[in-house]
């Protein structure tokens, strides 16, 4: 009987995908769930073949460097890789893939619940609720900004971003957007393309942030740009905290520049931003984007597709190098 290629699984993924994955592979599994340091990464390479990450191990350019030479792919559980240096991996002649698609629907949705939970002031009324104090009751009281009739800005139309596209449509918003590249009219299903990133803020009476964190995206959202959009905008980034200069966005909120925003990422994760939480106009979840139980199986499971093609002699479906 041949061998089965060893399979370091760095976190506790679904019961599915582990399952499928003991059965398919010799496997090296996280049950403590706890987060890697790059020493642990770099010890661990010696005794494995494959490694299955999430995010939140790092594979920079020097554990790129440092990674024994058995480790052949590297089949993240995530469709952002600004966690791996895709340069330093390719010239160790490492296959590193990801898993686009499958959370687009789950990562949208969040976007449209920070969307609404932020122009809603669902924390206010959250905290009146729990608290016990809510005494009083206005037409003017906890007054919003309406989603329907107003403009959304999309920055990165990409795969959720178009599924955020299409759920804002489902609302009544009038969708405009950003890409490194215009998608051809069937795919941009009415929405307004805009050539440059400051185009696109001036309409944007609402804000999506949808694309990668590349060294070029880094701080895209800089307080240059915060003063750019309509008063009174709503921010949400579903995305990745690095796209974001927090402190430009506090003072954005603080001006009113910005009247609330939704944040499922974070510069620092786990742990966010404790100047963050004294702002009531602020939601804020713990990056769960993709947190339902169907996409995580489905995470894993094209994670494990692309191991499989790997092992078979093929090029993987999300083969990054
Ligand atoms: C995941 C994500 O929760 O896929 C991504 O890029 O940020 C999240 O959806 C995480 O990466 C799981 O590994």
């Amino acid at each position: 009987m041949t061998q089965k290629p060893v399979l370091w699984i760095t976190r506790k993924l679904s019961d599915a995908t582990l399952e499928r994955a003991s059965r398919d592979y010799d496997v090296i599994i996280n049950h403590k769930d706890g987060l890697h340091t790059a020493d642990d990464i770099i010890a661990m390479s010696p005794k494995v073949d494959a490694i299955l990450p999430c995010h939140s191990e790092i594979f920079d350019e020097a554990v790129s460097a440092k990674l024994d030479s058995r480790v052949k792919i590297i089949a993240n559980h995530s469709v952002g890789v600004d966690h791996c240096d895709l340069v330093a991996l390719a010239a160790r002649g490492i296959v590193v893939t990801n898993t686009p698609d499958v959370l687009s629907d789950a990562t949208a949705d969040i976007a449209m619940l920070l969307m609404l939970g932020a122009a809603r002031r669902c924390v206010e009324g959250d905290r009146l609720m729990r608290t016990g104090s809510w005494d009083f009751w206005s037409p003017s009281f906890m007054v919003g900004k309406q989603v329907s009739g107003a403009r959304l800005g999309i920055i990165g139309m990409g795969r959720v971003g178009q599924v955020m596209a299409r759920r804002a449509r489902g609302f009544g918003m009038d969708v405009h957007y950003y890409n490194r590249k215009r998608l051809p009219e069937d795919f941009e299903q009415g929405a307004t393309y805009h050539e440059t990133v400051e185009d696109l803020l001036i309409v944007s009476d609402f804000l999506s942030l949808h694309c990668p964190s590349t060294p070029e995206t880094t701080g895209m959202m800089n307080s240059d740009r915060f003063a750019m959009l309509p008063d009174g905008a709503v921010f949400v980034n579903t995305a990745r905290g690095a796209l974001v200069d927090e402190n430009a966005l506090l003072a954005a909120l603080d001006s009113g520049k910005v009247s609330a925003a939704g944040l499922d990422c974070f510069v620092t994760e786990p742990g966010g931003n404790s100047a963050f939480s004294k702002y009531e106009n602020l939601f804020m979840l713990p990056h769960v984007g993709s947190a339902t139980r169907a996409t995580r199986d489905a995470m894993g499971f094209r994670a494990l597709d692309n191991l499989d093609a790997y092992y078979k002699g093929n090029t993987p479906r999300d083969a990054l190098t």
